[in-house]
């Protein structure tokens, strides 16, 4: 590991979200500090040397986020967001995904190597009211930090602004041998970051909030929690910080400028930690950071802040003294030659509010955008088109794939972008040029993950195939959808909150 500290966010400053003039800052909450909600593990149903089983329920609850009334949310077999899913590489999964919320939704995998689209959980995956599906796959990835969330296009930001979001881990032998903390709950803990509003009696409404380039809020919830605070009872904490926000980005930092490591983004760990003050992760992004509070005393508190906001404070007890050493080199990154005679491939995303495209087109669930033989191995052109002063950043995602990022408009990646990716993001007026490889048969789509710019049609989708053995799938499309919303929800079709139709 190199000595060097890094002390900025790297992204061009004039893109970030607060340029934007329907950014809402951040506020401190004005209510007491609360106990961070650590989301148990998912008990699985049973457990073999081969397999895991697992259920998992998409369901409505109640949760007490504010004093006074409690908030009417969604999760996965939890009132709100969910417990964390741990699947153990080299193991069979088998998933039954069961469906308690009034209307459709999908349980999408987000980072997960997997074939689609049914078990992806992208918008070709409907579980409707009521009933359930079996998905299986084998679980054969490294070590890393992913997430489940609802993907209903167009409605998925609705569902996860409503709760739909939990954390993923897949752990191997790897972690298993790398001086880390690995205590889940105590030293080894999610961060899923998000922001609402709330409205009378402490209520979310979406709607209400609805802005075409992101939703966003003024209070910072963490694990579904306000104003959280972590008892500290180890010299080091592992922190998966998950940006499960729907727009907002998140500019970390701690009191005292404190140092942090990044051992790991997206897809794993880096082939080297890197060391900060200051960090900026983007929607969908995962940063796995590794906190020393060695020059704390009991008593003493850290404050973790979003730009001058403090979102989150920890609070130093007694701990035994920990002088575990990270190696420089954590993890080999897969390298694939790319397929000769490959082109590159150009991915635009353009405009912005209801003009957001890719490729110059709007999302359509019937049009396959892209087919790629099962194998290939190419360089992936990200565009954004958007103006350097004023536009947005967008953080682009791709299913069932890790990527690697060679280059940001010709220069190296930014200092963590050396591992495995599924979300990169792409500045205004840049091009981000990816390593993409593609390992998994279906129809995966590619994306903005501003949940409300994937919703609006900044979305397209690609086919992987086997030549040997070509397949038809059965994919969603919009009048299904509305039918099937028109009659949950009791309202008449033209009355759904449809983004990309509305335009
Ligand atoms: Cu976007």
């Amino acid at each position: 590991m190199s000595d060097k500290v890094y002390k900025d966010y790297f992204y061009d400053e004039p893109a970030y979200n607060t340029h934007d003039g329907g950014f809402i800052q951040l506020e401190e909450p004005k209510v007491p500090e609360q106990k961070l909600r650590v989301p148990a593990l998912l008990k699985p149903d049973k457990e073999t040397d081969s397999d895991m089983y697992y259920t998992v329920i998409a369901q409505q609850g109640e949760t007490q986020l504010l004093p006074g009334e409690k908030t009417k949310t969604w999760g996965y077999n939890a009132s709100i967001l969910g417990k964390t899913i741990l699947f153990k590489r080299g193991k069979e999964i088998h998933i039954t995904l069961k469906n308690e919320l009034p209307e459709v939704t999908t349980f999408h995998w987000h980072g997960l190597d997997v074939d689609g689209p049914v078990t992806d959980g992208g918008c070709h995956a409907p579980v409707y009211p009521g009933e359930s599906t079996q998905i299986h796959f084998k679980c054969d990835q490294p070590a890393a930090t992913l997430w489940l969330h609802a993907h209903p296009c167009p409605q998925t930001a609705i569902q996860v602004w409503k709760g739909l979001a939990t954390a993923v881990v897949v752990t191997d032998d790897v972690e298993a041998k790398l001086p880390i903390p690995k205590n889940y709950g105590v030293d080894d803990i999610p961060l899923i970051l998000q922001d609402r509003h709330f409205h009378k009696n402490n209520q979310l409404d979406y709607l209400a909030d609805y802005d075409p380039d992101g939703v966003q809020g003024p209070t910072a919830m963490i694990n579904g929690t306000i104003n959280p605070y972590f008892d500290v009872t180890t010299q080091k904490l592992r922190l998966r910080v998950l940006d499960g926000a729907n727009r907002r980005e998140w500019r970390l930092h701690f009191s005292d400028d404190l140092e942090f490591t990044q051992i790991g983004s997206d897809g794993g760990f880096l082939p080297e930690p890197v060391k900060f003050t200051h960090l900026m992760i983007t929607c969908a992004e995962r940063a796995d950071l590794i906190v020393d509070f060695k020059g704390y005393k009991p008593g003493d508190t850290v404050t973790l802040f979003c730009d001058d906001v403090a979102i989150m404070r920890f609070r130093i007890h007694e701990f035994a003294p920990d002088n575990s050493v990270l190696p420089n080199h954590l993890v080999d990154i897969p390298d694939p030659a790319v397929t000769p005679g490959s082109p590159i491939h150009k991915v635009v995303m353009s405009g912005m509010d209801e003009e957001v495209k890719i490729n110059g087109k709007k999302f359509d669930m019937q049009r396959i955008d892209d087919r790629q033989k099962i194998g290939n191995v190419e360089y992936w052109d990200i565009t954004n088109t958007n103006d350097k002063d004023g536009g947005m950043l967008h953080p682009y995602h791709m299913h069932s794939t890790q990527f690697r990022i060679i280059s940001r408009n010709g220069h190296d990646p930014y200092p963590n972008e050396h591992g495995l990716k599924d979300t990169v993001a792409v500045n205004p007026g840049e091009t981000v040029r990816l390593k993409v490889w593609f390992e998994h048969l279906g129809v995966f789509m590619n994306h903005c993950h501003i949940l409300e710019h994937e919703d609006g049609g900044m979305m397209a989708q690609f086919e992987v195939y086997d030549p040997n053995h070509p397949k038809n799938y059965k994919l969603m499309d919009m009048d299904t959808l509305m039918k099937a919303l028109s009659k949950e929800r009791g309202v008449a079709i033209k009355d759904l909150h449809i983004p990309g139709e509305n335009m």
